[in-house]
């Protein structure tokens, strides 16, 4: 084994703690929507019928698709599988989805296994030593998954056939993940933890009406949704509501944020076109340095910190995400796409709009966002027996759950009074397409800079030491990571 091997396992083993970890949903949101006519069928769902799989007729003989998931019967329950029709909207689709893949492929498609994410990871490795092969699919979390893949656990996913990460149901960007040829985690439209947990923005429209703020759809759809806008609105908004000359709880606030939260300081680097390093054939090179970064880390922390407007949760971390945009004090508030789906959203008297982080300014691209750490990916095992059955399943449940299960998971949090709104459902695809999954983000694992972007956010005098410290040993670490995928 090689040297630079060794100390990345060794690294590894030591690395307990993963991401941003809110762990999986455990809200109870889904068991509040029911639809008592929900009739259940096993016949291709309604749709484009163009934009299709391109897997052939298989025949698997009745074989158990049996997948290892990180988290618990709730998280079963709100992202992948269902018993039984039970009259609420996901789990129906997830029964329906079950019945579709089983009488297209002749396949069981059973009750996931659901661990804790270190369990999971524990039971993939044994799995590997055994060479049992008892699991076709596992889904467990982002950092922790690229630290499975360069102990050899997992397959790469070019090497699985019918899977085309090219389709839309792929996150585009996982390709930027590739080491060469080798790709070892996959995120699809299959997996509704990592589309739940990305970030993108709340906007009060009643209170934007209050406040004479102009169509932010028709700004975000044109491309002129930048950070200067946010804090120019945002700066607009502060009232001393309990009236004890203090910024609190209570008062009303143009935006918040969580400083605490490293993944959230991760997603506003990357929305304003920043980065942490950059891959170019298998050479890995920190760019956190650059000018240009430092800059943003900057920005984001006058945003957080020197706006008006803006309420920074401090040490009462982003838990309060849940209960503080629905007591209708916020014009604007980071969000997740999960968290529409909780009761406290759903019965919010204020209408709301979902909105991208904007850019930087006008001259950025697109959009750009990304998805919490402790997210689930997919990954190949590595002793599955039926690497036919694995990529076709994967291929057409992606392909399903793109079609019809996205729409609905993110309608539902959208839908105001039985009202569905269209435009917003419209911006919430935007927004889970201009996800970036880019190498350092993805094998962050606690050990790149993510985690510390909080404490930079926070201390904006000694950002550029901070990262000057840290650039080293992140590029030891990164090397590390490359070195173990090329050098075997
Ligand atoms: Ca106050």
């Amino acid at each position: 084994m090689k040297k630079a091997l060794c100390i990345m396992l060794a690294l590894l083993m030591l690395t307990s703690v993963i991401g941003c970890a809110e762990k999986g949903n455990t809200d109870d949101s889904s068991a509040a929507i029911t639809t008592p006519g929900a009739s259940v069928d096993d016949t291709v769902p309604a749709g484009d019928t163009e934009l299709k799989d391109s897997v052939p007729t298989l025949n698997f003989g009745g074989e158990e698709f049996v997948i290892l998931m990180q988290g618990d019967a709730d998280d079963i329950r709100d992202t992948m599988w269902a018993e039984s029709v039970s009259g609420d909207y996901l789990e129906d689709a997830f029964f329906n989805r079950q019945l579709y893949i089983e009488s297209r492929f002749n396949v069981a498609f059973i009750k996931p296994i659901a661990k804790e994410f270190n369990q999971v990871s524990s039971m993939l490795g044994a799995d590997f030593s055994s060479g049992d092969g008892a699991y076709s699919l596992v889904m467990n979390q982002m950092y922790r998954s690229g630290a499975d893949a360069i102990k050899g656990w997992c397959s790469n996913w070019n090497d699985i056939p019918y899977v085309n990460p090219k389709n839309p149901w792929y996150n585009a960007a996982t390709l930027d993940c590739s080491i060469g040829n080798k790709l070892y985690l996959l995120v699809s439209d299959f997996s509704l933890s990592y589309i739940g947990q990305i970030w993108m923005i709340l906007l009060n429209r009643d209170m934007a009406d209050d406040y004479n703020i102009p169509d932010l759809y028709a700004m975000a759809k044109d491309g002129s949704w930048t950070l200067e806008k946010l804090n120019e609105y945002a700066s607009l908004v502060y009232e001393d509501n309990n009236k004890d000359g203090k910024k609190n709880l209570g008062d009303t606030f143009g935006f918040y944020t969580s400083v605490k939260s490293g993944c959230e300081m991760a997603a506003w680097l990357y929305a304003f076109g920043g980065d942490i390093g950059t891959l170019n054939d298998n050479e890995f090179t920190i760019t956190l340095d650059s000018e240009k970064n430092i800059d943003i880390l900057n920005k984001i922390s006058e945003l957080a910190l020197k706006n008006p407007g803006s309420y920074d949760s401090g040490s009462q971390g982003s838990d309060l995400r849940r209960t503080i945009f629905p007591s209708g004090n916020f014009l604007f508030a980071t969000a997740q796409i999960r968290d529409v789906l909780f009761p406290e959203f759903r019965s919010m008297e204020d209408k709301f709009s979902v909105l991208p982080l904007p850019k930087l300014n006008a001259d950025q691209a697109d959009y750009v966002t990304v998805c919490d750490g402790g997210a689930s990916v997919l990954t190949a095992p590595y002793n599955c027996s039926n690497k036919e059955m694995l990529g076709a399943l994967v291929e057409a449940l992606s392909w399903y759950s793109y079609k019809e299960i996205v729409p609905l998971y993110t309608g539902i949090g959208l839908e105001n009074k039985g009202v569905r709104d269209a435009e917003g459902a419209e911006m919430m695809r935007k927004i889970i397409d201009s996800v970036r999954i880019d190498f350092a983000y993805m094998y962050d694992n606690s050990q790149g800079f993510v985690m510390q972007l909080a404490s930079m956010v926070a201390s904006p005098s000694t950002i550029s030491s901070s990262v000057r410290v840290g650039s080293k040993v992140k590029q030891k670490y990164y090397d590390g990571i490359i070195a173990a995928y090329v050098g075997e």
